[in-house]
């Protein structure tokens, strides 16, 4: 989908560069003879006029495929730029007659070049301008925009009186005031989910139910005996890098932060406090299916921890593997900055197995990027002693998604904490990719084996050696997550969905942040005017990610584990748990969940750039409220 939507702007803009050159000619620009320049003139427009109809083939081929990539050529820059590119043309090819034939340019030839030129610029601003999500409001102003701007080129280059050209101008400068209304600040003006996204109407009980509950009342509350208790302390602290340089790290003691080591069905009680960081502090657990109360995000589950302030967060450890916590308040800078650190679920000790041999050991290894340097837990080489056989947890801390490479068969076991039905063979020298946030688990043989990170410099892991990781190129084939949808599917995924939700992700100029830019767009608007999904208690929900930007977006989800249905048409078998979904540039993911979790649920690009950008959105179940802001006296920030 992406070459085609590359096609249609390639041609776009040869569109508008030849009608460009036109107006250049017909501005009397290269002081050619008058027929030569007339038939340039019409050389170039029917270039044009072609570029024109191609971008209407494709825009409907692409609209054909999937409306989200070709709704707004469809309906704005498509029939503008023809419409304009044919009725120049038409002007145009009949001077080049009158031409011939010794007569003057009709004085308004120039003026029907620069309403052409303009029309061709219709396409590149609707894909900047409004989206995947057209609304009439701004089709309409696009094509006020257009008609006023045409006429005010009209005006002004056939010797029309000052006083037409000067009113012209003024409704033409109305028409573009009313474009940037409607389509940059249009979301922002009255919006239902203004004030932090989670004020909805729904919330109010959308289907009769007047019934509300508070998220700070959604927390865990059975705690037994057996209480398996944490401190974490957030602060300020300066750490040695690998190359001998110091870093002014923010930290739950360590970079990374303590591993979390717990056992199936312990109750989990953590105590965080705030030491000495200004901008507050909050623990989430990605990937982990905590009660809505205990997510740790400020501004929506609780507010932000203030220094000399605590909160307690609890849970019962009931899913097994490999998760980790970080800070979702000013979340970008926090964990980049050291904010982060693994949570780690191992199955209960099987009781009267004496036989079993000595379980696997158990190796977590996060990767992070501190000051330009690839980090495999504290150090850049993280050695594993020498074992028949290792589990090695690898967690992706960073922006962006990491890839990695062996030099010896592995077992990927588990993916995003979720065992696999069956592992999955990676052989020697196939790259995995592990998205921004995302976990993958593979048994290795410890037996002098290595692991690369790529662009991760000297980094790696060494199993079962002192010296440094081999070097290892990542030339070979790349692991396809699909292959690992092996697991048994859930009764609830085989019938309808209850709810259909759809996210295009694109690149827009929208508000962030009070102001105008280049923001990183959900359903065509930036957090927090991006209506959520909201569903009841029990639904099936079904979402289909559309990726029509040029960047890959790790889709996170909240409170939910999302079950992987397609991706471009091709079909899971089996099943495939994930919580972050790496949704690479025009690809298309159909992901599914059971909402099971009442709360208001994060859904957003954990690239926390993208996050901060604006991808971040709500997933709501009806009735459920938040007493907690963004902004206010805790400067709730969650990216
Ligand atoms: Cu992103």
């Amino acid at each position: 989908m992406s070459s085609l939507s590359g096609a249609w702007l390639a041609v776009a803009l040869i569109q508008l560069v030849a009608w460009i050159g036109a107006c250049l000619l017909g501005a009397g620009l290269g002081r050619l003879h008058r027929p030569t320049r007339s038939a340039l003139i019409a050389l170039l427009a029917l270039v044009a006029l072609a570029a024109a109809v191609t971008a209407l083939f494709i825009a409907v081929s692409l609209a054909a495929v999937d409306w989200a990539w070709g709704a707004e050529k469809v309906v704005v820059a498509a029939p503008i730029g023809v419409v304009a590119s044919l009725a120049a043309a038409f002007v145009v090819v009949r001077d080049a007659l009158r031409a011939r034939r010794g007569n003057p340019a009709p004085s308004w030839l120039l003026g029907a070049l620069i309403a052409a030129a303009l029309g061709a610029l219709v396409g590149p601003l609707a894909i900047l301008l409004i989206g995947s999500d057209v609304t009439w409001p701004a089709v309409l102003a696009v094509a006020l925009a257009w008609i006023s701007g045409s006429a005010v080129a009209l005006f002004a280059t056939s010797g029309r009186p000052r006083r037409v050209i000067v009113s012209t101008a003024a409704f033409a400068a109305l028409a573009v005031v009313l474009l940037a209304l409607f389509t940059v600040f249009g979301p922002t003006v009255g919006s239902a989910v203004a004030g932090g996204g989670h004020h909805l109407p729904a919330a109010d009980g959308g289907t009769g139910s007047a019934a509300t509950v508070s998220v700070a009342d959604l927390r865990e509350t059975g705690q037994g005996t057996t209480v398996h208790r944490f401190e974490l302390e957030a602060r300020h602290q300066t750490i040695p890098l690998p190359d001998g340089s110091e870093y002014d790290a923010v930290t739950f003691g360590s970079v990374p932060g303590p591993e979390l080591m717990v056992t199936q069905g312990e109750p989990v009680e953590v105590t965080l406090t705030n030491r000495d960081v200004a901008a507050g502090v909050t623990l989430h657990w990605h990937g982990y299916d905590v009660p809505a109360g205990d997510d740790g995000v400020a501004g929506v589950t609780q507010d932000a921890v203030a220094p000399g302030e605590s909160f307690v967060y609890r849970f019962v450890a009931d899913q097994v593997g490999t998760y980790w916590y970080h800070t979702h308040q000013d979340a970008l800078e926090g964990i980049v900055r050291g904010l982060y650190g693994a949570l780690v679920v191992v199955p209960p000790p099987t009781t009267g197995q004496t036989d079993a041999g000595p379980a696997i050991p158990d190796v977590t290894a996060l990767i992070h990027t501190l000051s330009g340097e690839t980090l495999v837990g504290a150090d850049a080489v993280l050695r594993v002693p020498g074992a028949a056989s290792v589990r090695l947890r690898l967690v992706n801390t960073d922006q962006a998604p990491r890839r990695v490479v062996l030099d010896a068969d592995v077992q990927l076991v588990a993916l995003d904490g979720t065992d696999l039905g069956r592992p999955a063979l990676i052989a020697t020298g196939t790259s995995l990719r592990i998205p921004a946030g995302g976990r993958a688990d593979l048994l290795v043989a410890a037996d002098g084996a290595s692991l690369r990170i790529e662009r991760g410099g000297d980094s790696g892991i060494v199993l079962g050696g002192t010296g440094a990781p081999a070097e290892l190129d990542f030339g070979g084939p790349e692991f396809d997550v699909l292959d690992a949808a092996s697991g048994a599917m859930p009764e609830w995924a085989s019938g309808r969905y209850d709810v259909e939700a759809a996210q295009v992700l694109d690149r827009l100029l929208r508000v962030v942040d009070g102001l105008p830019r280049l923001a990183d767009t959900i359903n065509s608007a930036a957090f927090p005017y991006i209506q959520p999904i909201v569903v009841d208690e029990g639904d099936r929900v079904l979402v289909t990610i559309v990726n029509r930007s040029s960047e890959t977006h790790p889709m996170h989800l909240h409170g939910h584990h999302m079950l992987v249905v397609s991706r471009n048409g091709q079909a899971a078998e089996g099943a495939l748990w994930l919580d972050t979904v790496d949704v690479r540039p025009g690809e298309t993911w159909q992901v599914a969940f059971l909402a099971d979790n009442p709360g208001l649920w994060m859904d957003h690009c954990h690239n926390l750039d993208h996050a901060a950008a604006g991808m971040v959105m709500h997933l709501a179940y009806r009735g459920v409220t938040s007493p907690f802001e963004l902004g206010g006296a805790h400067g709730n920030s969650p990216e």
